[in-house]
């Protein structure tokens, strides 16, 4: 067992180098605990693999289920052998299964809350109508069910589900409730990359947590920036995980499930080839050393291994931007995630061939079709100076018009921005074009504190003055304390509406 990354920061010294003017206003004094250093745990566990989650076709509707319930799950070795740690999950005790569809298909999701108290279940990355968005407003009360049902109409992408209940979106994701969500399309088919779900084809979602003696979650909101860091990682659920790689290629499926640590992914001695970002295929397959993910953000990368080989998929130091104290903020953390071992004999891959339509999705925003340009300024877990109010609109958005939200963050912590039911695209990063990583459709970014995202995004197919999406960070605990918004969509010559008519939540209660 090797400790390494962190160095742990006292509290007076982050305070001292701070400074109290940079982060006033928060509510909250960073760095008032040490931050634990991350704990490797050798590489001696398979990697789980979410299974598939069965579905049935009713009247041409693919129809999956999901239970939200209470669990327990053994995380040896970061904790004792034999002890059961508490947990959440969807249909099982941590995580849940991995729902996929075709474009095209219509779904519905039959969701049943089995937990003691409310929850909701948001579909991250889903182009969707706001009443089966899964936000604050669909909270699902104890005993008490929800059934979603939508069209899928988007590009083939990694998306993924988590809940998302007004003020309890950690608590709910850290307690283990969070999946993924694939969507699979004929271009995408097309490109020849490694599609065997679970053997070339593997979701991988990382996330940190901490233990108390008795091996329960450590789940302090002791005021830390930007939230909890755990000292353990997990892939999939596994402390210190291995895969067999049976094949000359292999795509990983990369999902920051963490409620606060971004991570700068590696794999040391090799490039990754990622050919794609939160909402499907980039423009073009994009060769990199490291690859930045905030909480909530995906990357689809395939890497290219030799007969034999072993490698890790590693997170080293991130280069966080301009944030005040690093270490407090996880950015020196370094640590193995996931090990790669490939077998003495590979399975030929074949060559990718890239389709033509990753290039026409892309083009389907333009910057000249703006009519609506919206500034938003992230600061003290305000979105513009306004903390999330259930009832208030924020932004009034019109059907098939073009916006253009240009985002900043003005104090030195990590923010990560996330905005439902659309995928934008970044149409620069302080004036200039974005890295390539950051290039195809997305739904989330790590926002660098101080620099000017202007992100290009259009409003399709779904309006509705009475049901919201919401727009915020995703860091969750800065979510929960109030760093979010609300947007309607209105139809053409609609009236904009004042309030939402339905404040509370809650409306589909048990017996
Ligand atoms: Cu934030």
């Amino acid at each position: 067992m090797t400790v390494r990354g962190l160095r742990a920061l006292a509290g007076p010294v982050a305070l001292a180098l701070l400074g109290a003017a940079a982060l006033s206003g928060c509510g909250v004094i960073p760095g008032t605990g040490p931050v634990r250093p991350v704990v490797e745990h050798g590489f001696e566990r398979p990697l789980p693999i979410p299974p598939l989650a069965e579905s049935r076709v009713e009247d041409g509707v693919r129809v999956f289920s999901l239970t939200a319930q209470a669990g327990e799950q053994e995380f040896a070795p970061a904790t004792e052998p034999g002890t059961a740690t508490p947990t959440w999950g969807f249909d099982g005790d941590f995580l849940g299964p991995t729902l996929r569809a075709e474009r095209g298909e219509q779904v519905a999701v039959e969701v049943a809350n089995a937990l003691d108290e409310p929850t909701s279940v948001h579909w991250h990355g889903m182009h969707l109508p706001a009443a089966m968005d899964g936000g604050p407003h669909q909270e699902i009360e104890p005993g008490g069910d929800w059934r979603p049902e939508w069209t899928i109409d988007q590009p083939a992408a990694t998306l993924w589900y988590h809940p998302h209940p007004h003020g309890a979106t950690e608590a709910h994701v850290h307690n283990g409730l969070a999946g993924m969500f694939l969507i699979e399309d004929d271009a995408t088919a097309e490109a020849a990359l490694p599609r065997e779900y679970g053997v070339d084809d593997v979701p991988v979602i990382v996330q940190d947590r901490s233990f108390d003696e008795e091996g329960r979650f450590r789940f302090e909101q002791d005021g830390a920036e930007p939230g909890e860091l755990g000292d353990t990682i997990l892939a999939n659920g596994a402390v210190g995980a291995y895969h067999e790689v049976t094949t000359e290629r292999i795509r990983l499926r990369l999902l920051n499930g963490s409620t606060a640590r971004t991570s700068q992914f590696t794999v040391p001695g090799h490039e990754m080839t990622m050919i794609a970002g939160d909402g499907g295929l980039l423009p073009e397959p994009v060769g990199l050393d490291a690859l930045r993910l905030a909480p909530g953000e995906r990357a689809e990368i395939v890497l290219r291994l030799e007969p034999g080989e072993t490698v890790r998929l590693r997170s080293a130091e991130a280069d966080l931007g301009g944030v005040a104290v690093p270490g407090v903020m996880g950015g020196e953390a370094a640590f193995d995630v996931l090990e790669l071992r490939a077998d003495e004999e590979l399975a030929p891959s074949p060559e990718p061939d890239w389709p033509e339509s990753a290039h026409a999705e892309e083009d389907a925003l333009h910057e000249q079709d703006v009519a609506r340009i919206r500034d938003f300024t992230l600061s003290g877990r305000e979105i513009n100076g306004r903390r999330m109010d259930m009832e208030r609109i924020d932004v009034v958005a019109r059907l098939d018009e073009t916006e253009l939200w240009e985002v900043r963050s003005t104090e030195p912590i990590p923010h990560s921005f996330h905005v439902h039911d659309v995928q934008f695209r970044i149409v620069s990063v302080d004036g200039e074009a974005p890295p390539p990583e950051l290039a195809g459709r997305k739904d989330t970014v790590y926002l660098e504190p101080n620099r000017r995202y202007l992100l290009l995004m259009r409003f399709e197919d779904y309006a509705d003055a009475e049901h919201a999406y919401m727009f915020h960070c995703h860091m969750l605990l800065h979510e929960d304390e109030g760093m979010m918004g609300q947007f309607v969509v209105i139809a053409p010559g609609e009236d904009a509406p004042e309030r939402l008519p339905d404040a509370g939540g809650h409306q589909h209660g048990g017996e």
